[in-house]
Order: structure tokens, then C-alpha cells, then sequence
């Protein structure tokens, strides 16, 4: 199975560790996780940790307790420790844009008082959380109306990337909690098909647009948001509906007042929340008018344990520490690409995706803070689908292909929706995923069972294959703000290790600004000369014969 991973170079500041993890990872080689559990009846319990509400089991991973000793040293050689208090007391940690990141202020309690940059933080989250409760029951209770009268039956968030995939993730995974008597959607793309399946079937009259934009400037956002403006316009006969029907969330009051959104009906937040760092700012707008704020301020609440945890438990019962150095030595030491993550309730369908953003824009770089070329392996590919749908397509690559796929598996242990005997079937499910990854099939099992010599082979699971399973009692808003705090800190954990930034995204740039100065290529009749790759070229003539042009 896969190849170990070429240790190249290791991050400056851990190199003693990393070269001692390196020469242990080839002890360690041969050693099967069937061996790990015999020699040692207690390690599932040992190797698990719990906090706000969630218990993670690690044990299943090809690690022992020399592995963990030299991933904790690695992480004091980093100085994690003073990383992290750097990010909870806003420092710019955030180096190449010169800001801080501080997403946990935005769960911190009411009365709490955190001064940065010369201002105190926490009065003005909570100034806003209150605004949003005041709207946000306005519109749950009918008392905010529409343009005609009407009361507000539908809530379209328009926004994309950390504006949409958070609000997205929370909604669908708090659905339980919503309010039923209002429709949720969520526009995104600019692809024109979002917008038209997403408003298609609804009354304008009845209909409010969140624009959830930290710039308001964002090309997809505000195409979106205009065509929203004229189909409202359209529908109400009359520009004065925008105020009724249109509210913003951004720190851009010029750009909102000038869009024609009146900026009383502007929830604002700040530059030191990072977009997939925001859900649980204003651009949780939809999820709290969804839930009602008192579930929203559960959500920060759990968000909050967790954030307390990560600053003051010891490492060695860390859970976003653990979680973060185990994908550290799955993906530098073992040779993983990926992670899968596979959470075993409907509700998280979306966790995936969302996931995917916060781990995969953050630690998808190539340069360490100070713009070193890096020689290691840094972020991993976050993937994954719900459980059980993920059984019946891609986990068979997970337990009989030649890569190495580390998993984690969420699970609740109460349902919200019990329906016979199902939640136990799911769960079941679960648990013997991570065993039958983890301890396989021997092919001496296979003969003694009778299976014949010829399928012997292809009916062998070689097990060895690394999980980790998180565990909360039920899927409340205080445990998804739990998790995604979780998550959220064990990226910075890795990012801390690589000494790299978790915190910018300038690799989505050159894309973006090579798309705008296309446009008129694509749109002009008379298509400007610019020189291209013969391949963009030939795809430009292509796309410009088929298209079909407007008629005027
Ligand atoms: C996230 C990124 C990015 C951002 C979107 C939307 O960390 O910065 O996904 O959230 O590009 O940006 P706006 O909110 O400014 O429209």
C-alpha cells in the first residue's frame, strides 16, 4: 500500500523532533494497528479525549505512545503554545495581510473584554448579535413585511465562498431547529442556474435577500445581488421595495449604501474575521434568523468551550492539538494525501464541503510565513460524504486500494429523528467502518471460513488503515459549534507546525483576474486581439462560434 512519504525538509523550528519522527516512523513501520490493540487491551480507551460535549477516539491510528511523546515535543518546538495565545490575544497573526484572526472573539461571553488594536472587541460583537436578534425575530415573528404588506416566507442568502459555505453548512445541519414556516435558500454561484432554480418558484413579495458579502465587492455576489434587485423590482413594480426586501452583511458600508441598501439594515463585522472564519459573525445572519437567537448564542457557546479547551488544556489532551498533530504525522510521515471525512448523520451533508474551504484555503501553501520555499508536505485534501452513501461508492478504494486515506468519522449518539430500529443500523455502521478498516481480514481468516482459494486474494482487507471517531450525545447548536471550532483550531495547529500562514488565500487570485480581463473577449463582437497559449486560444474561438449572441 501507498508509499511512505518522502521526508524532504522539516520546519525550521521542529527540525529535532521531525528528524526523531522520521527515524521513528521507520521502527514503527511494520508494526499493524491489530498488534497495537493486542499488546495493549486498554489503548482505546487511553488514546481518546473529550471536550464541549466531544469525545475523540484517536486510538485507531498507527501511532504509540513514543509517536504522541515526539508529536507533542514537535509541537512545543514550534511553539504552538505561544501561537495560539498570540491568535486569542490579536496579534497579527495573519502576516501577509497585517491582521489579526480572531474568530474566537466572536464567540467569547457577553461582559468578557479583549483590546486590540486599540479597541475593545467584544462590546462591539455583542452590539451586533443584538441587532441581529432584534431583526432576526422580526422577520421569525412576521412583524418585519414586505413591500405589500405581506410577511417574509422566504430567506435567500446571496453570498459565495466563507459567505455561503458556513451559512449553508449551519442551516442544513441545524434544520432541526428552524423555524418551518420560512424557506431557506442559498445562492451562490454565478452561474446564472443558481439563481433562477433558487428564486423560481418563489413570491417576491414574500421574499428577503441577505447579501453576505465581507468586501462587497466580490464579482459573483454582486451579479447575483443585482439580478436579485431587478427580479424584485420587476415583480414589485417599484424601486422603493429594496429597502424591505434587501439587507446586507459586510464591512463595506460605502459598497452596501451604494448598491442601495439602506445601512440601518447593515449588520457589520470586521476585518479580523477571516471569510471561512465567519459563520459565526453577521454572516451567520440567515442561520440565526433560521434557529431563533437563542440557539444561535448556543452555537457561539459551544464554539466558546471549545475555544477555552484549546487555550488551556494541556496538549497531551488537546483534542484540536491531537487532531491536528495526527494529520501531521498521517500527512508528512505516513504519506497520506487526503483526509476523508465521513460524518454519519444527514443533518452534516454539507460539513464536507464546508470542511473542505476552512482546511484547504487555509493550509494549501507553499511558503512559510516569512516566504520560504517549503520542503514538506502541507495541507492535505479534504474530501467526503455522508455516511452510510459513502459505503455504497468510494469506500472500497478506502479498505482495498493503494492509497492510504486517513478518516474521520462523526458521529451523534442520539438521533433527532428516530425512525425503528435506523439510528442503531447507522451507528453500527459507523463503528464497524473504523474496526474493519483498522483490523481487516487476514487471509489465514478467509480459508479457515471456506472462501475458495481463488478469491482468497481479492477478499483479504489488509487493515492497517488509520481513523479517528469523534462522538457527541446529539447534534445540538452548541455541539456543531463545538465541532466547528474543533476543526478550525486543528487547522491552525498544523498551520503552526508548518509555519506557514492558515489565515490568506492569495492562490485564488490570479484566476479571478484573469477571468475579468477575458470578459470582453468572450462578450465584445469585435473580439479584442490578446495573445493567449494556443490551447485558451482555440477554447475562446470555440466558445465565441457556439455561443449565442444577444439579439438587438
Ligand atoms: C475565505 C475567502 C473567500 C471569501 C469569498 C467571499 O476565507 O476569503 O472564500 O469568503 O471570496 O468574499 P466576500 O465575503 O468579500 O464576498
Amino acid at each position: 500500500m501507498s508509499g511512505q512519504a518522502r521526508i524532504l525538509r522539516a520546519p525550521r523550528a521542529g527540525r529535532a523532533a521531525w528528524r526523531l519522527l522520521a527515524a521513528h516512523e521507520k521502527q514503527l513501520r511494520g508494526t499493524h494497528l491489530r498488534e497495537l490493540f493486542a499488546t495493549d487491551p486498554r489503548r482505546g480507551e487511553r488514546m481518546s479525549a473529550e471536550a464541549a460535549g466531544i469525545y475523540l477516539d484517536y486510538s485507531k491510528n498507527r501511532i504509540n505512545d513514543e509517536t504522541l511523546r515526539l508529536l507533542l515535543e514537535l509541537a512545543h518546538e514550534c511553539g504552538l503554545g505561544e501561537r495560539i495565545e498570540a491568535m486569542f490575544t490579536g496579534a497579527h497573526v495573519n502576516t501577509t495581510e497585517d491582521r489579526a484572526a480572531l474568530h474566537s472573539a466572536l464567540r467569547a461571553p457577553r461582559g468578557e473584554r479583549l483590546v486590540v488594536d486599540g479597541v475593545e472587541v467584544i462590546s462591539q460583537v455583542q452590539e451586533v448579535l443584538d441587532r441581529m436578534a432584534t431583526f432576526a425575530e422580526r422577520v421569525r415573528s412576521g412583524a418585519w413585511r414586505g413591500h405589500t404588506g405581506k410577511r417574509i416566507r422566504n430567506v435567500v442568502n446571496i453570498g459565495i465562498g466563507g459567505s455561503d459555505l458556513g451559512p449553508v453548512m449551519a442551516y442544513e445541519a441545524l434544520r432541526h431547529y428552524s423555524a418551518r414556516d420560512l424557506n431557506f435558500r442559498f445562492v451562490s454561484n454565478v452561474d446564472g442556474t443558481d439563481f433562477a432554480e433558487a428564486t423560481r418558484d418563489l413570491d417576491c413579495t414574500e421574499t428577503l435577500f441577505i447579501i453576505s458579502s465581507k468586501t462587497f465587492t466580490t464579482i459573483e455576489t454582486l451579479s447575483n445581488a443585482h439580478a436579485a434587485r431587478a427580479w424584485c423590482v420587476a415583480g414589485l413594480g417599484d424601486e422603493a421595495a429594496v429597502r424591505k426586501h434587501f439587507v446586507a452583511v459586510s464591512t463595506n458600508g460605502t459598497g452596501v449604501a451604494q448598491f442601495g441598501i439602506d445601512t440601518d439594515n447593515m449588520f457589520g463585522f470586521w476585518d479580523w474575521v477571516g471569510g471561512r472564519y465567519s459563520m459565526d459573525s453577521a454572516i451567520g445572519l440567515s442561520t440565526m434568523i433560521a434557529i431563533g437567537p437563542e440557539h444561535f448564542r448556543a452555537l457561539l457557546a459551544g464554539g466558546h468551550a471549545m475555544d477555552a479547551h484549546f487555550r488551556n488544556a494541556p496538549f497531551a489532551a488537546n483534542l484540536p492539538v491531537l487532531l491536528g498533530l495526527i494529520s501531521i504525522w498521517n500527512n508528512d510521515f505516513l504519506g497520506a494525501q487526503t483526509t476523508a471525512i465521513l460524518p454519519y448523520d444527514q443533518y452534516l451533508k454539507r460539513f464536507p464541503a464546508y470542511l473542505q474551504q476552512l482546511a484547504m484555503e487555509s493550509n494549501g501553501k507553499q511558503v512559510t510565513l516569512r516566504g520560504a520555499r517549503i520542503g514538506y508536505q502541507t495541507g492535505p485534501i479534504y474530501w467526503g460524504e455522508p455516511g452510510t452513501n459513502g459505503q455504497h461508492s468510494f469506500y472500497q478504494l478506502l479498505h482495498q486500494g493503494t492509497k492510504l486515506v486517513p478518516c474521520d468519522f462523526i458521529g451523534f449518539c442520539q438521533t433527532l429523528n428516530p425512525l425503528g430500529r435506523q439510528h442503531d443500523l447507522l451507528i453500527a455502521n459507523l463503528f464497524a467502518q473504523s474496526e474493519a478498516l483498522a483490523f481487516g481480514k487476514t487471509a489465514e481468516q478467509l480459508r479457515a471460513e471456506g472462501v475458495p482459494a481463488r478469491l482468497v486474494a481479492h477478499r483479504t482487507f489488509e487493515g492497517n488503515r488509520p481513523s479517528n471517531t469523534l462522538l457527541a450525545e446529539r447534534l445540538t447548536p452548541a455541539a456543531l459549534g463545538a465541532l466547528v471550532a474543533l476543526y478550525e483550531h486543528s487547522v491552525y495547529t498544523q498551520a503552526a507546525i508548518w509555519n506557514i500562514n492558515p489565515f490568506d488565500q492569495w492562490g485564488v487570485e490570479l484566476g479571478k483576474a484573469l477571468a475579468q480581463q477575458m470578459l470582453p473577449e468572450l462578450e465584445l463582437p469585435s473580439a479584442p486581439d490578446v495573445a493567449h497559449d494556443s490551447s485558451t486560444q482555440a477554447l475562446i474561438q470555440r466558445y465565441r462560434r457556439l455561443k449565442r449572441w444577444p439579439t438587438t
